[in-house]
């Protein structure tokens, strides 16, 4: 796509496979799909393909060096595929075609190994069945959150100026190949915040959603919108949302069948209700459960019968707190909110309901705890959020590649037991980085974000620096040459310690929540002190942090099963990373490091700069091996990551010092 960055899919990716003779059996539109990608890679590397939904693999006397072929079942379900390669032919085999078509782009990633060693039968299937993006594409421009809410990538994909952008449905197809091609299989297309306009794509600009479908569907995407509880009064003129009552459930249930006929593989809603101003179910005095269950028995009566597989899904945000809070009332904790909220509702959502709950308790710090929800309600279908889109970590001007941070969070074991699997049976969803910008995601290094997640849903405990080598590999190297060491090693140095770097020159020990308020971009030590947000760090002369513990804090520390109630419960235990998060310390407070609450500020502060230095030198050098029009916007973003660095440290620096009137053990020079 012309003047569009080809991200980890470069034409080089496909020249092991397009030099090669590649045979292809089966039938169906996914198959069509497989087979047009190995046809472009032939015509542009001169291999060669058949199509061939009859005979035996290799029947005609051609001998094949890559079969893909359509089978019977393999217990692996319609995404899995194995691969295998002996006898000089690589061979996948799939049993839907969804499956083959993660095959094929686990040949691409495979590259040359794919042909020159040999490999016993591997079976490959992904452990979480719903891996999703969520956009926070607004249709019309929304006068404060624009036309992305917190976009950091340009305009939408999808939406202009209140209008769909029909012009993009060739980019859409090519994101839906991106995204296949890590293994995303769902994208929801608007804002969890529905506004007006945005409201009636649910009904008569519901045509809209569907163009979309229609050009995510050739790579296995189904698309899912987010929808206002309220639709039945604002859209159906009603005088009431409440769910229980007979007309709201049949104007749901009359909607979405429209929706079905319009979209016949739609995914399903995805809502935010009771949050930070939307509208929901305590409006009526029912619970969240009575909203979700409305919502999932209007998908369930419409997708009936539907040839689409696995039904529509609502997907109900966990995100509930109270955001007018009085900063004075110390009783009140948003971290505890999620927890009070739905643990009492446990086993009472339809078995096609998912509570979406963020990773962390709060809302996507660069340093929180997993939610204590996460294990908590084994008697429901929960999908772990994590947000791609970097609100609070640097808003793709800083680089802050997130991939150790959802693994840390992923491997979590809420009571030592259960599995990532089991925690996230309902999906692993990202809010989406990506916009019309010609890199994707602003900054062409935060594409590494988007494809980690991919990959990290498809295994969850797969090792997050192993997911970078490849991202790396597909995206600068797919061909090697003499210096494609030294270019993986440097963009590797580069990305692999950014999130601890980040982490460093911004809010220290886990408390969060230093930054500019409205935007979040930039260090504001009390920007959200004094707010009703519910979200403060409690610095006075002696100490700083939240108790949150059960003896003498808010009680949060208690929603957790043990060993972590106890292990977050004493300063003793509580990991370093979190220690602000649960208590409140004393400047003077020795961590397990060795070094005092105040130095560790301070040194991490500093340091925390000159990493981001040292990798601003990284990326210089790497100046002759790399595309220029890459290689400069890289630069310009560090060049204000810098800035902005400096910033932090030194407000953050200058603030404890202020408070703390202790000095540094080192001497630098803090204001
Ligand atoms: C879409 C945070 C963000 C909001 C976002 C909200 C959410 O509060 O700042 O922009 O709204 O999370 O996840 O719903």
């Amino acid at each position: 796509m012309q003047g569009v960055d080809p991200a980890w899919l470069p034409d080089g990716a496909f020249r092991p496979i397009g030099t090669r003779r590649t045979l292809i059996r089966g039938a169906g539109p996914l198959v069509d799909t497989v087979h047009g990608e190995v046809a472009e890679a032939c015509r542009r590397f001169g291999g060669r393909v058949v199509r061939d939904a009859g005979a035996d693999a290799g029947a005609d006397g051609t001998a094949y060096d890559l079969v893909l072929e359509l089978t019977g079942p393999e217990g692996l379900g319609s995404e899995g595929f194995t691969c295998r390669r002996e006898n000089g032919v690589t061979h996948v085999t799939a049993f839907g075609q969804t499956g083959l078509l993660y095959g094929l782009f686990h040949v691409v990633r495979l590259g040359e190994r794919a042909f020159t060693q040999d490999r016993q039968k591997q079976a490959h299937r992904p452990a979480v069945a719903l891996r999703m993006l969520d956009h926070w594409d607004n249709v019309a421009v929304h006068p404060v959150m624009g036309q992305v809410e917190r976009g950091y990538a340009g305009g939408s994909l999808f939406w202009a100026d209140g209008r769909a952008r029909g012009e993009l449905l060739g980019r859409v197809r090519a994101y839906g190949r991106l995204l296949a091609a890590c293994g995303i299989n769902a994208v929801a297309v608007n804002n969890v915040n529905v506004h007006a306009v945005e409201a009636r794509l649910l009904t008569d600009r519901i045509g809209e959603v569907a163009a979309i479908a229609d050009a995510l569907r050739p790579y296995g995407i189904r698309v899912h919108l987010s929808v206002t509880f309220a639709a039945p009064m604002v859209l159906g003129g009603l005088p009431t949302a409440d769910p229980l009552d007979e007309g709201v459930r049949d104007w749901w249930a009359q909607t979405t069948s429209r929706v079905y006929e319009a979209i016949p593989d739609f995914g399903g809603y995805v809502v935010k209700a009771d949050s930070e101003g939307q509208p929901g179910p305590f409006a009526y005095g029912r619970s969240h459960a009575d909203g979700a269950n409305m919502l999932a028995a209007a998908l369930t009566a419409s997708d009936s019968g539907s040839a689409a597989g696995p039904g529509g899904t609502v997907h109900w945000r966990a995100f509930v707190y109270d955001h007018r809070q009085d900063w004075r009332d110390r009783t009140t904790d948003r971290a505890r909110a999620a927890y009070d909220h739905f643990v009492p509702l446990d086993g009472q959502f339809a078995p096609n309901a998912v509570l979406q709950v963020k990773h962390g308790p709060m809302d996507f710090q660069v340093r929180e705890p997993i939610s204590p929800l996460i294990g908590a309600m084994p008697g429901t279908r929960l999908a772990v959020e994590v947000q791609a889109t970097q609100e609070y970590t640097g808003q793709q001007r800083h680089v802050c590649w997130l991939g150790p941070m959802w693994s840390e969070a992923l491997r979590f074991r809420a009571d030592g037991e259960s599995t990532v699997g089991e925690l996230a049976r309902g999906g692993l969803v990202a809010v989406s980085n990506v916009g019309d910008d010609p890199f994707w995601t602003g900054h062409p290094l935060a594409q590494a974000n988007l494809y980690t997640f991919g990959r990290l849903a498809w295994q969850p405990d797969a090792n997050p620096y192993g997911l970078l080598d490849e991202w790396i590999r597909l995206t600068y190297t797919p061909t090697r040459s003499e210096e494609s060491a030294r270019l993986e090693a440097g963009v590797y140095a580069v990305l692999s310690h950014s999130w601890r770097t980040y982490e460093k020159y911004t809010a220290p020990l886990g408390v969060g929540w230093m930054v500019q308020p409205g935007h979040h971009y930039g260090p504001s030590v009390d920007g959200y002190e004094y707010s009703p947000w519910g979200t403060y760090h409690f610095a006075d002369r002696d100490g700083i942090g939240v108790d949150r513990s059960v003896a003498t804090g808010t009680g949060f520390a208690g929603q957790y099963a043990k060993p972590w109630a106890e292990v977050y419960e004493s300063p003793e235990t509580c990991p370093d990373e979190l220690l602000l998060f649960f208590h409140h310390m004393s400047y003077e407070h020795m961590l397990h490091s060795g070094k005092t609450v105040i130095q560790h500020i301070y040194d991490t502060h500093f340091e925390g700069v000159e990493e981001v230095e040292a990798a601003l030198g990284v990326w210089a050098s790497l100046v002759d091996l790399v595309d220029p029009a890459r290689h400069a916007r890289v630069t310009e973003r560090f060049e204000e990551q810098l800035r902005s660095a400096r910033e932090w440290r030194d407000q953050v620096n200058s603030y404890f010092f202020r408070k703390s009137g202790v000095a540094d053990a080192h001497g630098r020079r803090i204001y």
